[in-house]
């Protein structure tokens, strides 16, 4: 059996994140920075890169994967349904993008990007009753950092 562990010692992480929604955005990433370090990364091996709004992370988390930098991609952002008419649209591209990022340069890249009803929906994913998806998506890039390097040395 293989699996990867939370020790981000060593790990070069980059961290995409949004700047619409701030006020939710930078509580994913305060989650998201916290879970990082206290897993033992160092901050200098942390590089945060903020973008408009969710549509434009997959073209920098696709620059960032093209570097070969870095072990992990942890991207952020909050798209709320009731500010958007095209939500779904946005919320497809997104995914879609991030997705095929990760396919195709074989880097894990985190999906901590909120898809919400509401701005109360989402406070309570960031750092509120329901947890914080910036924290769970960068535990999820450390341990699937951790399970691909394992993987390429077997
Ligand atoms: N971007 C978001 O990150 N969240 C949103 O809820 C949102 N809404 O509501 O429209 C949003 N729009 C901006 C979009 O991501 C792009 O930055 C913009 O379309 C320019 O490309």
């Amino acid at each position: 059996m293989t699996e990867g562990d939370l020790s981000a010692a060593g790990l070069k992480v980059g961290i995409v994140v949004s700047r619409f929604n701030s006020s939710i955005t930078d509580r994913l990433l305060e989650g998201a920075l916290d879970a990082l370090l206290r897993s033992g990364a160092k901050e200098g091996d942390l590089e945060v890169v903020r973008v408009p709004g969710a549509f434009e992370i997959p073209l920098v988390t696709k620059t960032l994967a093209e570097t070969k930098r870095y072990a992990a991609i942890v991207c952020l952002g909050a798209l709320i349904r009731g500010e958007t008419p095209h939500f779904e649209h946005l919320a497809t591209q997104v995914a879609k993008g991030i997705a095929e990022t990760s396919l195709e340069w074989g880097v894990p890249v985190a999906f901590g990007v909120l898809t919400a009803d509401s701005v109360d929906q989402a406070v309570e994913r960031a750092g509120g009753k329901r947890g914080n998806r910036g924290a769970e998506a960068a535990r999820t890039a450390v341990e699937m950092a951790v399970l691909l390097k394992k993987l390429k040395k077997k």
